[in-house]
Parts: C-alpha cells; structure tokens; sequence
C-alpha cells in the first residue's frame, strides 16, 4: 500500500500552488582533503575546524521536485519509494523553504549516480542537489549564503557540494571556492565494503569531540593544515596537496581512536591498501591516500598514473574499484519546465 504522506499546516481552502513545474537539479558528492570532524554549534551545525573539499564530477545526485497526482509528500531514492523515517527527514529539510507549505502535492525523485553496492554515503551531494532544487520550485531565490544556512542542518559537508573544484568550509558556516589548478586531478576509490557504516558520522564525531584526548590537538593541527593546503592548491604542489591531505587523515581516524571508548572505521583491508600506496609511491607511481568515516579508501593521482595504480592494486586482489574526475561546477539546477 503507498503511504500518503502530507505537509503539516496544509489549508486547502488557501493553498496557493506554486508546483505546475517540475525542476532538476544536480549536485556532485565531495571528498575531504582537510577533515570535518566535530560541531561547535550543533543546532547551526558551525564545525570546529574550517575543511576543505574536492567536488566529484562523476558521482552525483540528480533530483527532480514536481507535482504528483496524489495529495502528500512522496519520496523517491534511486526508484524506490523511502519509509517514513526518511519522509520526515526530507520534509524537516524542505520546512526551510518558504512556499514548501503550500504544497498539497510534490513527488522528489532522487537518484545517487555512485556505483551501486559501493558502500559510499551520498548525502552530501543529496541535500545539495535537493536545496538547489527547492530553491527553483518554490521560487525562493536564496543567495548562497542562505543556501549554505539551509544544506548544513541536512549534512556539514553537504555545503562543500554546492561549489566545484576546491571549496573551504570555515567555522563561520561561510563557504568558498579555492583558488586551484586541477585539471589532470582524479580520485580512485577503493571498495573495501559496500556495507552502511555501523555508526553514524553525526554520533562519531560527538563521542570523539567529547571524549577524545587528542580533540584539542585536532582542531589546532586542523586549522594549520588548512593555511598549508590553501597554499599548495594555489601553487598547484601535488606533493604538498598529498601529504597534508594523508596527514590529515591519519589523524582524524587517530583523534577517533582516542575516544573513550575507542572507534575506528579503518580495518586491515584499509591499511593494506595504505600501504600499497605507499609501495608504489616509494616506486616513484605517485598517489595519496585519504579515508572517510569507512572503510573504502580514496587515493589522489594524477589522471596520467591512474590505470597503473589500479593494476598495482588489482594485483593484489584490490579489484573493486571507481574513478572520478574533479567537478568544477557545484550544483547545478538542469532544467525547469512549466506544465501548461
Ligand atoms: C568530511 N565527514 O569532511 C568528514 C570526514 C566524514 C569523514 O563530513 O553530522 O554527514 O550531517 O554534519 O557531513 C560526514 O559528516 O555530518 C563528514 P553531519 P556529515 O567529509
């Protein structure tokens, strides 16, 4: 049976629809080269520590807003109509929006464009792509500022896939693209398991702002490593960029594994793919590793050494991997048709 889900404060007798259109937009996910890890304001979602991201060209969300032939709220992802815990997520999110009370009837169709079974979350580039396409159907014309306001009490990071190419996330909540030469930049990503994390990155990062030894040491060294990586994106220093990125987060994961008690998301699969990087590197094939909260591992390569490194890996048994591409756009609103 489909469940009907509707707005609250829904007045029919007064509901002025602004829905005779559908609207679509895309956002692609990010991968951090400076960590996000902790909340200074929980209810602003303001983190500790600025971060720094690089937006995915190939792996992204593609949402579409429109009005359905039923009364209520329908939430679609990748094809599949979602449960009612992931309802209320969506329409607390879309609440933000003014004009979103208006509608009797909307269907969100999402899709996540990440290879299926990859065990990578996409909720980054989901509320970015839903926030830029809410801001077109209800008419909203937030600036990015406001967008920014409204994406990070869906997701922190979800901000940084609003921009392309490299964007910094600072502790005023203010987003920004960097100044970066990335061109011949790719990512491959290592499936070590295609299984959802067991706890949350919102829980994990509370446990270890709370009760982490190094936490204090995190956010300075964080902060540091910001200033530096500013720098080599500006300087386009590959090296540089590798190795702060590496350094940081080796000690995110360190900084978790001194919670009380401790968690960590890396296992021996992750680490032996960290140090086949580093073989290879040794080697003189270049590549750097950074790691999320999960197991898959990421590495940074230049597009020229990227077919060697995944038959370094492959070789080893490591076979399951993907590539992207640096995205240099953000999310982006395709179309928007009105129905007559
Ligand atoms: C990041 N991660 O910078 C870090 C590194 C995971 C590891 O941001 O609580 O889903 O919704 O703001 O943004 C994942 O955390 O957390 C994350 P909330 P979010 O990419």
């Amino acid at each position: 049976m489909v469940k009907i889900y509707r707005s609250p404060n829904v007045d029919d007798k007064n509901i002025k629809e602004v829905t005779m259109k559908s609207v679509t937009a895309i956002a692609p996910i990010n991968i951090a080269l400076i960590k996000y890890w902790g909340k200074s304001d929980e209810i602003e979602v303001l983190p500790y520590n600025p971060s720094i991201s690089l937006s995915m060209a190939d792996l992204y969300t593609k949402t579409t807003l429109k009005k359905g032939d039923q009364t209520g709220i329908f939430f679609y992802l990748d094809g599949v109509l979602q449960n009612d815990v992931e309802h209320q997520k969506v329409i607390t999110f879309l609440r933000r929006f003014k004009g979103f009370h208006q509608a009797k009837s909307l269907i969100i169709d999402s899709y996540n464009h990440v290879p299926t079974a990859a065990g990578f979350a996409s909720s980054a580039s989901g509320y970015a792509a839903l926030a830029v396409a809410a801001n077109a159907y209800f008419e909203t014309n937030l600036t990015l500022d406001d967008l920014v306001a409204i994406t990070k009490q869906g997701s922190g990071s979800a901000t940084r896939s609003l921009l392309g190419g490299a964007v910094l996330w600072e502790t005023t909540g203010h987003i920004k693209q960097l100044e970066a030469t990335l061109d011949d930049y790719e990512m491959i990503f290592v499936v070590i398991d295609d299984q959802k994390k067991m706890v949350s990155s919102r829980k994990a990062m509370q446990h270890t702002v709370k009760t982490s030894a190094l936490y204090e040491y995190w956010v300075k060294k964080a902060e540091a490593d910001s200033k530096d990586m500013i720098q080599a994106l500006k300087s386009n220093n590959f090296h540089v960029i590798g190795n702060i990125m590496e350094q940081n987060a080796k000690l995110m994961h360190a900084t978790m594994l001194c919670a009380d008690p401790p968690m960590t998301y890396i296992n021996d699969l992750s680490l032996r793919v960290w140090d086949l990087v580093h073989q290879a590197r040794k080697a003189g094939l270049i590549g750097y590793v950074t790691m999320d909260a999960g197991p898959n591992v990421k590495i940074l390569i230049h597009q020229s050494d990227t077919q060697k490194m995944i038959k370094h890996l492959a070789a080893y048994g490591f076979n399951q991997t993907f590539l992207s591409r640096i995205d240099f756009k953000g999310a982006t609103l395709l179309h928007e048709h009105t129905h007559i």
